[in-house]
């Protein structure tokens, strides 16, 4: 049995028996994405509410309570071990400063970026929007140092300063890149606003690829979705878009107000806006519930880890039978040794069995399963009831984490294909009669050979009229004479054929037609010698 890859629909609907969301699983040969702790990030946003606390109830980019919060988020990731750097952002209100973490493994001309505005507005302490994005992706930055996998690309994240004035901090971010440094951006994904009181799940819509790995997201955990419109726009993602970089993200909604349609969807009340207290003083931890903020903090881990997460090395192996043919008279045995080897990953079970045997043949193998690396012998015993011929058998090696098969050609019967003569005689009407044809069976365990010869007699007035062709047992037709203007009587001729793909055993056809009028005649004998 091969595992199911990622997020197999099996999981979904365990999950809705179970009436439990669980986080995606992952066999040995998928990644993991992790389960970003819910608990770690409520503990940001407590953080960021003592620092709004301290500050005047605001994290607004001019003061006190930006500045603080930079410096908890800047902590934590150097201490995770980021390379982070604070930009000062000249146009920004307070001249406030972006914070940018970059994570140092992986291709660095290849870089994944995650952002979230880090300021709120004077109002309020902005826990919402935007504590949630930046407390989410903070914590996913530090699941990412502790977890530490194998890297595929670059992961760089930013917070933003000064976005409720006008994105003003993203701007100067993305005008003040380098082009090679912009190019080099592969995706920009951004998070405002995830953890609405009166949530909906919104994926921004800007680019399908990306707003599919959210989607295959949360269609694991049983959430429909719609694509965000009330953020267009309206946050980072757009200083990014502008400049031509792919954009992608996800929000839980602002001051828009939720219909029935949707309530229906997700719960919560229509006719409210998804966040009562979005720009407002009430924007605190209490503004919080926790189903959003969780899923979208699994979600926001599961989109990092497949865009720049390497994919490990699963466990494979490779299965081949010695010797790859034989043949046994009917009720006869033969042994074929079957070997596995370990290719990638580490050594698997494999449970190994044999299809395609003719009736009253049986297959064992011992031990029928083993450990990747090992070998099996494989006894095949036919009965005096076999019929006589050639079967294709199929070893099919059944692996934990993979599936591989090897082919063994099983001839039953004598090996040497004695020549057959049939000499019943076979009128040949004249045209436009039909083909007329002639048989011949063969009992032998090979295939016919690559200097098959049809010695053929025929009494005829115009031989040139005859177009003759052997037909194998499969209903392969080989034509060993068209018609001509020889009008020579009579034909007695050995053509040679290479039949070397055809199974020997069973009936083969000689197949004559006349094509030209006014002359008649008859096979008298043909010999087929395979
Ligand atoms: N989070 C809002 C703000 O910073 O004012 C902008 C926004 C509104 C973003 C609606 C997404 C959706
Ligand atoms: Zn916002």
């Amino acid at each position: 049995m091969k595992w199911k890859t990622r997020l197999g629909a099996g999981v979904t609907a365990l999950a809705a028996v179970l009436g439990v969301v669980s986080a995606p699983t992952a066999s040995a040969t998928t990644l993991a994405a992790p389960d970003i702790s819910l608990a770690n990030v409520k503990t940001h946003l407590n953080q960021l509410q003592t620092i709004a606390n301290n500050n005047g109830g605001t994290r607004s980019a001019r003061g006190g309570g930006y500045a603080a919060s930079v410096s908890y988020v800047e902590n934590l990731l150097k201490n995770a071990g980021y390379t982070t750097t604070r930009q000062t952002c000249t146009s920004c209100l307070g001249q406030s400063q972006n914070l940018i973490a970059e994570w140092p493994q992986g291709d660095a001309s290849q870089v994944i970026m995650l952002g979230a505005h880090l300021d709120s507005v004077s109002a309020g302490p902005g826990i919402n929007d935007n504590g949630s994005g930046s407390a989410s992706i903070l914590e996913v930055a530090l699941t990412l140092a502790r977890t530490n996998p194998a890297m595929a690309k670059r992961v760089r994240f930013g917070w933003w300063a000064d976005e409720e004035s006008g994105l003003v901090g993203s701007k100067y971010y993305v005008n003040n890149l380098p082009g090679a440094e912009r190019t080099k951006i592969k995706t920009y994904l951004n998070f405002d606003m995830i953890g609405s009181k009166n949530w909906g799940y919104f994926v921004y819509d800007d680019v399908a690829s990306v707003k599919a790995i959210f989607d295959e997201y949360f269609s694991s955990i049983g959430i429909p979705t719609e694509g965000d419109s009330e953020g267009d726009g309206r946050s980072d993602h757009a200083s990014f878009k502008s400049a031509g970089i792919p954009v992608g993200g996800l929000a839980t909604g602002a001051g828009d107000v939720k219909s029935s349609a949707q309530a229906q969807k997700w719960g919560g009340t229509a006719g409210s806006p998804f966040d009562n207290c979005y720009h407002r003083a009430c924007d605190t931890t209490a503004n919080i519930p926790d189903a959003p903020l969780e899923k979208n903090s699994d979600a926001i881990g599961y989109a990092l880890w497949k865009l720049a997460v390497a994919a490990p090395q699963g466990n494979d192996f490779s299965v081949a039978v010695n010797p790859t043919s034989g043949t046994v008279q009917p009720g006869q045995s033969l042994q074929v040794a079957v070997s596995t080897t370990t290719t990638s990953g580490s050594a698997q079970s494999v449970t190994l069995s044999a299809s395609g045997l003719p009736a009253g043949a049986t297959a064992t193998f011992n031990p029928a399963t083993i450990s990747s690396g090992g070998s099996s012998t494989l006894t095949i015993t036919t009965s005096s009831s076999t019929p006589t011929g050639t079967f294709p058998v199929t070893v099919t090696a059944d692996g934990a984490n993979a599936d591989h098969t090897a082919s063994f050609s099983l001839g039953v019967g004598s090996s040497s294909c004695a020549p057959v003569t049939t000499s019943t005689r076979l009128d040949i009407p004249d045209y436009p009669g039909a083909a007329v044809s002639s048989t011949a069976n063969v009992g032998c365990a090979r295939n016919a050979s690559g200097t098959t010869k049809v010695e053929v007699h025929i009494t005829h007035t115009y031989r040139g009229d005859l177009v003759i062709d052997l037909v194998a047992p499969d209903g392969t037709a080989y034509r060993l004479k068209n018609s001509s203007s020889d009008s020579t009587p009579n034909l007695d001729t050995t053509y040679t054929v290479n039949a070397s793909s055809e199974a020997a055993n069973g009936a083969w056809k000689l197949q004559i037609k006349d094509v030209g009028p006014a002359d008649t005649g008859y096979l008298s004998s043909w010999t087929l010698t395979v």
